[in-house]
């Protein structure tokens, strides 16, 4: 283990300094090292801790607002009760206490009336939040933990499609697990990286950086983007694939193509440690360049040229974005682009797509109290046994849990407990009726920073959870654990705000004592970090914690239970024919299926709504539904935006700052055009997770919620074959100018 010792707090410039990581908002879930200034117990600024290795002192918009967001005036500060009728917007200001016994009484009145399985508990993305509402779920007797996420389309098909194929879960290599970092003598520069479907330099998807890819560049990388938008990071590649959202399948597929029969691939990895390279070798065949250009709209000779760069380039690797998850049959995509980093060899090997350490085995956390649920508790979890794929992360699928919710059967759902999710603003397709599903609920408690569209139409309870300088924590980086550490509280929260975490471990000491059996949270993180062999207090003078890292595990018995070399799979290779997807009933090799929509699998459609549709790119001012209200970042895109061509817009007579409908076949919503030549002219871009905080907040507006939510766009259905994967990225749409949308 490495790991350094560091003061955690310290005085300068007549202020107090405290050192922590920014691992749930306001910001992101990142976890991003900051030091926070405080005088006379007010926060006064933040900055990017330059010693922390992860940032190294660098920071996004959204942490540097951070006491815009902690002081504004529209923080939730008190627990509220519903005064009126449900959506109304009265509410009542109640004490902690009497919070708790409300939701322990209701909670437990349904737990008496139908089953502890008839709440749900639902978190948004995955802030360290989720760790203590999974365990909340889960003591309370309730399997059921919920996303609002259709197909599960974030990070969980990569986790699943990953542990399928080679039983672990890889990363593109930026030294972020050497705390030296660049430095280390063990790691080597990528020569070569893929960005695919991901915008680093804005979103830092899943703790992975976006600087890091710019020292990469700095230190000699070139790159390839594939991207239907021009973004910032496809203005510094060598080769921008500007793909037709929906079809990166056959683009890996066509590249795997070339670089087989070109016999690029590296035969010594190939022969010993895959298995199905046969098999894969024929599936190839039906992807050759020139079909793939007319499907991808990518010339031929550039998949040609950017499939030979990426295997002719020593050490390589690949970074790969949500947008690759964000499409029906994903675990497909995710197949074929991960047969391209183990045929090359790039696989676990320095500057490659290298399997993450195990940091001190705190992936459990993700299921922390799990063993508390009975074996009858287990079997009723929602949507069991329906999806063929091995449930990796314990979410249940959401098309039958708001079917469920609909109709009470097979049993009824009676009660949600929503921390951090803004469910039918943000997360949610076809979110309206995701809003009438919930509606029905009786008793519904939602724990957020704001007052969200979701906490005024639902809540019956809600709850003011405090942002990470007014609270201590565990930091366990983002979706890719490099590094564990300590969130350190700086100031007194807001109000009477609470930590999520205090919050949790108050309610749950009610609903099950025996199973929240600590005096404080400190004492919960403690247990919760033992496998680390430190204390929260220990943890926290020291810093932060790395596991050590090696590459090659496969070579050295590291990554298999009996310590063989190998793979933790059925064969012990890497299963480029996979025996799990054919056990699970699905097919073994990856393939390229046309989204649901689009001009080739429904012409009949194209007709009406001829363009393709992307959703949801990230903004450097916003992280998802959040910060409309916080007026620096609101500044940076004060209306939802809605990107098109030039050429595009000129035939439909629309100006730059239109507002415009943006419609499919499911619903429309409103938002501005911005004419760009970065995207082609079939496609548009829209923004995702708009609402109005300046609008009135009681139903039917909801701040506006149903005005510009592009998810109303969204279809029903349409989950993947492997219950993973949802078309968020690839929908077909019209968009039109009229006189009324501009005053409106
Ligand atoms: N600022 C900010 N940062 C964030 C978030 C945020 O809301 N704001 N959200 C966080 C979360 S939860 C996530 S999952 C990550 C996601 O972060 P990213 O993985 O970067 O996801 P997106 O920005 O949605 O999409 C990335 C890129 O994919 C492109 N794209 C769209 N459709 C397609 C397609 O069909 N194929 C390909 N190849 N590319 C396509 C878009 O043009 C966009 O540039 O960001 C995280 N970070
Ligand atoms: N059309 C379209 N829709 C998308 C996407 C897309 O690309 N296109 N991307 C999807 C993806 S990848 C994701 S992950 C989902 C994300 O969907 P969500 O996770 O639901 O994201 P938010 O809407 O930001 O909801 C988070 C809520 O948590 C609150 N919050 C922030 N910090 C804390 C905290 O510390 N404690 C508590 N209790 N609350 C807190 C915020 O105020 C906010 O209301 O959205 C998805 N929606
Ligand atoms: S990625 Fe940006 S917003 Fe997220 S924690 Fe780091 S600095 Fe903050
Ligand atoms: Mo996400």
């Amino acid at each position: 283990m490495s790991e350094k010792k560091r003061e955690w707090t310290w005085e300068a410039d007549g202020m107090k300094v405290v050192r922590s990581i920014a691992r749930s908002g306001p910001g992101c879930h990142q976890g991003c090292g900051v030091l926070v200034y405080v005088k006379n117990g007010k926060l006064v600024k933040v900055e990017g801790d330059p010693e922390f290795p992860s940032n190294q002192g660098r920071l996004c918009p959204r942490c540097l607002a951070l006491t815009e967001v902690v002081y504004h005036p529209d923080r939730l500060k008190y627990p509220l009760r519903r005064a009126g009728e449900r959506g109304e917007g009265k509410w009542e200001r109640i004490t902690w206490e009497e919070a708790y016994e409300t939701i322990a009484n209701r909670f437990n009145k349904i737990k008496t009336e139908y089953g502890p399985e008839s709440v749900i508990f639902s978190n948004g993305t995955a802030r360290d939040v989720i760790i203590y509402s999974a365990r909340l779920a889960y003591t309370f007797g309730s399997p059921n933990r919920f996303g609002f996420l259709q197909g599960n389309a974030c990070f969980i098909p990569k986790i699943a499609t990953m542990a399928a194929l080679f039983g672990d879960f890889a990363v593109a290599d930026c030294a972020q697990f050497f705390p030296s970092r660049y430095e280390d003598p063990n790691w080597r520069v990528p020569s070569c990286i893929i960005i695919w479907g991901n915008e680093p330099t804005i979103a830092s998807p899943d703790g992975f950086m976006g600087h890091w890819i710019i020292e990469c560049i700095r230190r000699g990388s070139e790159l390839i983007v594939v991207d239907p938008r021009r973004t910032w990071i496809a203005t510094r590649a060598k080769e921008w694939l500007q793909i037709r959202p929906g079809t990166d399948a056959a683009l890996a597929l066509s590249m795997l193509n070339v670089i087989i029969n070109e016999n690029l691939y590296d035969e010594a990895f190939v022969e010993k440690w895959t298995h199905g390279f046969d098999e894969l070798r024929q599936r190839v065949q039906e992807y050759p360049p020139e079909k793939v250009a007319k499907i991808t709209w990518i010339p031929r000779e550039q998949i040609i040229e950017a499939a030979r760069m990426y295997a002719t380039s020593k050490p390589a690797t690949i970074q790969w974005g949500v947008a690759v998850e964000q499409s029906k049959e994903c675990v497909a995509t995710l197949h074929a682009i991960t047969a391209l980093w183990s045929v090359t060899g790039n696989m676990d090997v320095p500057g490659g797509n290298i399997i993450k350490s195990r940091l001190f085995d705190l992936g459990r956390l993700n299921r922390w109290g799990v063993e508390t649920l009975t074996e009858e508790q287990k079997k009723k979890r929602i949507g069991l046994g329906l999806y063929p794929f091995p449930d990796w992360a314990g979410i249940i699928p959401r098309k039958p849990t708001i079917e469920q919710m609909l109709t009470g059967s097979p049993y009824p759902i009676r009660g949600a407990w929503i921390q951090g999710s803004n469910s039918f603003t943000c997360a949610a397709a076809f979110p309206k009726t995701v809003h009438e599903a919930l509606r029905k609920l009786e008793f519904v408690v939602v724990v957020d920073l704001f007052m969200t569209p979701t906490a005024m139409a639902l809540a019956d309870i809600v709850l003011p959870a405090a942002t990470y300088p007014e609270r201590d924590g565990i930091a366990i980086a983002g979706g890719i654990g490099t590094y564990v550490g300590t969130i350190n509280k700086a100031i007194e929260p807001v109000g009477e705000c609470k930590s999520d975490m205090e919050i949790n471990l108050e309610l749950g000491k009610r609903l099950n004592p025996k199973a929240w059996p600590w005096k404080d949270i400190r004492e919960m993180f403690s247990a919760l970090i033992e496998t680390t062999g430190m204390t929260f207090e220990e943890l926290r003078d020291k810093g932060y914690a790395y596991d050590p890292l090696e590459y090659k595990k496969y070579e050295k018995g590291l990554l298999r239970q009996d310590r063989k070399p190998g793979f933790e799979t059925p064969t012990g290779k890497v299963e480029l024919y996979s025996t799990v997807l054919e056990n699970c009933g699905l097919d073994p090799l990856p393939y390229f299926e046309e989204p649901p929509e689009s001009p080739i699998s429904t012409p009949e459609i194209a007709k009406e709504y001829p363009l393709v549709l992307t959703t949801g790119a990230r903004t450097w001012g916003f992280f998802h539904s959040e910060h409309r209200q916080i007026p620096s970042l609101r500044r940076m895109n004060p209306d939802p935006l809605t990107e098109i061509h030039p050429e595009t817009a000129e035939k439909l007579g629309i100006n730059d700052g239109d507002w415009i409908y943006i419609e499919s076949k499911y619903g429309r919503c409103k938002q501005k055009a911005k004419l760009t030549k970065g995207i082609n002219p079939g496609v548009v871009h829209s923004q995702h997770g708009w609402w109005f905080p300046e609008k009135p907040g009681p139903e039917p507006s909801l701040f506006g919620v149903w005005e510009s939510s592009i998810n109303l766009l969204l279809p029903p259905g349409w989950t993947g074959r492997s219950g993973f994967g949802y078309p968020y990225k690839s929908q077909m749409c019209r968009v039109y100018r009229t006189e009324e949308a501009q005053n409106a």
